[in-house]
C-alpha cells in the first residue's frame, strides 16, 4: 500500500475526483482518519494555479500525497527588494542574532564569536569559546539569547564538540561579558549532549530555538552516513531528533517520552535527516527546515511524539539516483512533511515575519537557500502552502534574521561572508 496509495491518489487528483471522494490520509498516528475536501493536488506539472517558483525538472515521478505538497504556485504579485550589505569580512559565519541594543552577534564556524556594531564593524573574537571540531559540515553552529538576556546575559550555543572516539553535536550556555571593548564568555557549562559520539564530519544540525514557555528546542542531524541514519528512527538513539529541554538542559516532565523506559526524554519528535533551520511562528508553534537527500528537503512543524520519516519515507533519492526505501514517500506511523523541494533549495534557516515593512510578507516564512542561492518566501494557510516565492541573492545563504526594524538580514557563507540587509525598494 505504500506505494500504491500516492499513484491512486494522483490519479484520483488527475481525475478531478478529489473533491467527491474525500479519501483518507494518513495522520500522525499512521491510521486512516483524516479527511482530504476540496481541493486539487498540486501536482508537479500542474497547470491553471499560476506558474510555479521552482522551474527545474525534479529528480523523481514521485507525486505528492498532499494538495499543494511541492511547487505551490508563485503569488500574482513579487515583492521588490533592495539588497545593502552592511557587513563584509565574516569567516563562514554560521549565525546571527540581534543584541538587544541593535547590535548583531555572529557565528563563525571555525569556532569564534563576534559582534558587530549598528555601523558594521566586526570585533574581535569573543574569548572562552569551548574547542570545536570544525572539520566538514561540522564546527561552531548557533547561537541563541536567553530570553531575558537583558537581565541574565546568558548565551547559548550549538557545536560540534571534539570527543573520545569521534564528535557530537553539544549545547552549552555562558554568561557574556563585556569590559573595555572586550568581550568574553565566562561561566560555560555544558547542557546537554547528543549521543551517540561518531566518528564523522556530517549532518551535526544545528539550530537552537527557545519556546515561548522558556524551554529551548535544539535541532540535530542524523550524521548523514548509512550506518547512523537508521537511528533517527531509534528512540534510543540521538541521532536525527529535535529536542525539547530546558535551561539547564534536563528533560520538562512534559515532554513526549518522558518517563519512558525506551526513549530519550529529551527527545521532542525524531525521523529528521539533517535540521539547520527551527522557528517559531506568530502562535508559538516550532516549525523547521531539513535538508533533505537529491530532491527531499522538507518543511515540518514538529508537534510531540511524532514520527517525520526518515529515512524510511522521503520524496527524493540516494545522491548516487539510488531509491531509498524502496521509493516510499510514505510509511505508516509518520508524518507527511507540510513541504518540499526537488529539485532542493539546501535549507540553512527559517524565520518568521511579523513586521511591516514588507507587507506582503506579514505572518509568512523566510526561508534561507545554500542551494538555492537566495530566499523562499512561503505563504501558509494552516499547514499548507499557499505559494512560494524566491529571492534570488546569487549567495549561499546561511542564516535568515527578521530585524527589530522590519528588514531582513541574511548571512552569506563562506570566507570574506557578508550580512546582507534587505529592505522593501524605494517608490514601490
Ligand atoms: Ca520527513
Amino acid at each position: 500500500m505504500k506505494r500504491t496509495l500516492p499513484l491512486l491518489l494522483a490519479t484520483v487528483a488527475a481525475l478531478g475526483l478529489g473533491q467527491q471522494s474525500g479519501f483518507a490520509q494518513t495522520n500522525d498516528a499512521g491510521t486512516p482518519k483524516a479527511r482530504l475536501g476540496g481541493e486539487a493536488f498540486q501536482t508537479p506539472n500542474a497547470s491553471g494555479t499560476g506558474s510555479t517558483a521552482e522551474s527545474q525538472a525534479p529528480n523523481t515521478d514521485y507525486k505528492p500525497l498532499l494538495p499543494n505538497q511541492t511547487r505551490a504556485p508563485q503569488p500574482p504579485q513579487k515583492t521588490e527588494v533592495e539588497v545593502a550589505s552592511v557587513a563584509k569580512g565574516l569567516a563562514s559565519a554560521w549565525a546571527l542574532e540581534f543584541l538587544p541594543d541593535g547590535r548583531m552577534i555572529v557565528t563563525e564556524k571555525a569556532g569564534k564569536i563576534r559582534i558587530i556594531s549598528k555601523e558594521g564593524a566586526i570585533g574581535d573574537a569573543v574569548a572562552g569559546v569551548p574547542k570545536v571540531d570544525s572539520r566538514g559540515q561540522g564546527g561552531l553552529l548557533d547561537i541563541a539569547l536567553s530570553p531575558s538576556f537583558a537581565a541574565d546575559r546568558l548565551v547559548y550555543i550549538s557545536y560540534s564538540e571534539p570527543r573520545e572516539k569521534g564528535n557530537g553535536t553539544t549545547v552549552a550556555k555562558a554568561k557574556l561579558i563585556e569590559s573595555g571593548g572586550t568581550a568574553k564568555l565566562d561561566d560555560l557549562k555544558v547542557i546537554f549532549r547528543q549521543t551517540p559520539t561518531y566518528d564523522g564530519d556530517k549532518h551535526f544540525g544545528s539550530r537552537l530555538v527557545f519556546s515561548t514557555d522558556g524551554k529551548l528546542f535544539v535541532t540535530v542531524g542524523e550524521r548523514s552516513d548509512k550506518q547512523t541514519r537508521g537511528q533517527a528512527q531509534d528512540l534510543t538513539s540521538g541521532l536525527g531528533k529535535v529536542f525539547r529541554i530546558d535551561t539547564d538542559g534536563n528533560a520538562p516532565k512534559d515532554n513526549p517520552f518522558a518517563g519512558s523506559e525506551k526513549a530519550k526524554p529529551e527527545i521532542w519528535s525524531y525521523g529528521h535527516r539533517n535540521v539547520q533551520g527551527a522557528t517559531l511562528d506568530g502562535q508559538g508553534r516550532l516549525w523547521i527546515v531539513e535538508h533533505g537527500p537529491r530532491g527531499g528537503d522538507e518543511l515540518n512543524r514538529p508537534r510531540p511524539g511524532i514520527n517525520y520519516g526518515w529515512p524510511i519515507a522521503t520524496y527524493g533519492l540516494e545522491y548516487s539516483g539510488d531509491k531509498i526505501a524502496d521509493g516510499a514517500t510514505m510509511a505508516a506511523g509518520t508524518s507527511q512533511p507540510v513541504y518540499y523541494w526537488d529539485p532542493v533549495i539546501g535549507p540553512s534557516a527559517i524565520a518568521y515575519y511579523d513586521k511591516d515593512m514588507f507587507p506582503a510578507w506579514k505572518g509568512q516564512f523566510i526561508v534561507g537557500g545554500l542551494v538555492s542561492e537566495g530566499l523562499v518566501v512561503l505563504k501558509l494557510a494552516g499547514d499548507t502552502v499557499v505559494t512560494e516565492e524566491r529571492v534570488p541573492l546569487d549567495r549561499r545563504i546561511r542564516d535568515v534574521k527578521v530585524g527589530a526594524d522590519g528588514a531582513i538580514y541574511a548571512v552569506t557563507e563562506g570566507e570574506n561572508g557578508e550580512i546582507l540587509k534587505l529592505t522593501s525598494k524605494k517608490g514601490s
